[in-house]
């Protein structure tokens, strides 16, 4: 992880929880749709352990929302993903790749259905709010598309249900994966989804309120007391240990959604209009030439990669890139996304990737890690 010091101004846009992430000892941060994002506490590792165990309160404020609302919101939000999301319920939480027309991922947003004519985008790092007013203004379409005053703070970890139902009682548990609720916690009207950055379990909670923010966190961090709550952040370890893909470092505007394994979130075909159709369909039938593999090499702890490490196969040619890496206490391995020659992406096949002119060994591995 390579880490230099960053300038907070104007510019970085405030989140409501900031000074609570960094009272609490962020100590290193990134960049997230022009907002500051904590990537260490303690240690990537310490982090790690402690989330796996206990409960953490993370300032996700960046999963910044887009809001679409009017006579022509489902029309605009069908336009822009193959997901069919008429089959998304209000209350209902869906995982809705972007892709333009030219089959490139513009985002891989979770899509929130708040009324019959009204959703939120809760995106990844690029600016979908820009995209959407373009392509709405274009179609001369119906609808509103803004960004609300909407911040998600998450509740991630095993200890979540306990700490979620001390604060507003055993209705908590009932809410299915991907799914919302209204309530009220601190005086303040939120959105409590069951989702999350990880596989630890957990909520999002969405403040609607931003100058109800150290309050809203005050009240978690108080009731979390009991469970040994700490602030945590999304953790790169625990991310690739779960199979996260990450927008900007995995996959790219330059990507298809088969090349990243998305296609396992969409049919091609619903009966709504979408602008991707034509170049997915052509995607769809003559394949693509790379895809995202898990890669796993045992051993040491290797240096994460500031952008990537060349992937080589067995005779030595060079067949694809590391996106992302991280040394896992699970798998007592380094494990990896990395794209690769569609002819090499069988598990169990061997390839290496470079660090520092030495090459290191490893196996592609299923989603989960098993290598058949
Ligand atoms: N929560 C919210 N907004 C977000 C994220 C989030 N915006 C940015 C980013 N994360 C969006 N990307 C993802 C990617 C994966 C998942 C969620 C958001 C995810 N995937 C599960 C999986 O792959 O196993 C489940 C997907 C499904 O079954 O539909 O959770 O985290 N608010």
């Amino acid at each position: 992880m390579t880490v230099h010091q960053i300038v907070f101004s104007r510019r970085l846009r405030e989140t409501p929880f900031e000074s609570r992430a960094i009272s609490n000892g962020a100590k290193a941060f990134t960049i997230y749709n022009h907002m500051p994002l904590a990537s260490v506490y303690e240690s990537p590792q310490a982090d790690y352990a402690h989330l796996c165990e206990h409960v953490q309160l993370w300032d996700v404020s960046v999963e910044r929302q887009v809001e679409v609302v009017g006579a022509d919101a489902l029309l605009l939000m069908e336009l822009i993903t193959p997901r069919d999301l008429s089959k998304c319920q209000v209350g209902q939480c869906m995982y809705a790749p972007l892709v333009d027309e030219e089959g490139g991922i513009v985002n891989d947003p979770i899509v929130l259905r708040l009324a019959e004519d009204r959703f939120w985008l809760s995106i990844a790092d690029s600016d979908v709010l820009l995209w959407l007013r373009g392509v709405a203004f274009g179609r001369q379409m119906d609808v509103k598309v803004f960004e609300p005053d909407v911040h998600p703070l998450a509740v991630q970890g095993p200890r979540s249900d306990d700490l979620m139902t001390k604060v507003l009682g055993p209705e908590v548990r009932d809410i299915k994966f991907f799914r919302f609720i209204k309530t009220t916690i601190a005086n303040t009207q939120v959105l409590l989804a069951r989702s999350g950055w990880s596989g630890q379990g957990g909520f999002e909670i969405y403040l609607q309120d931003r100058s109800q923010g150290l309050a809203l966190w005050d009240t978690i961090w108080e009731a979390g007391q009991e469970f040994n709550i700490r602030a945590g952040c999304p953790n790169s370890i625990e991310r690739l240990e779960t199979g996260l893909l990450s927008y900007g470092s995995d996959i790219t505007l330059a990507n298809n959604p088969y090349e990243c394994g998305l296609d396992r979130f969409f049919k091609l075909g619903k009966s709504a209009e979408y602008m991707s159709r034509e170049a997915l369909e052509e995607f769809a039938s003559k394949g693509v030439t790379q895809k995202i593999v898990h890669l796993k090499l045992p051993g040491d702890a290797l240096a994460p990669p500031r952008s990537t490490y060349p992937v080589f196969n067995v005779k030595g040619d060079e067949v694809g890139f590391v996106t992302s890496m991280a040394w896992s206490p699970k798998f007592q391995a380094n494990l990896c996304f990395a794209f690769v020659a569609v002819s090499e992406t069988l598990p169990a096949n061997e390839l290496s990737i470079e660090v520092e002119g030495k090459r290191f060994a490893g196996k592609v591995c299923n989603l989960g890690w098993s290598e058949s």
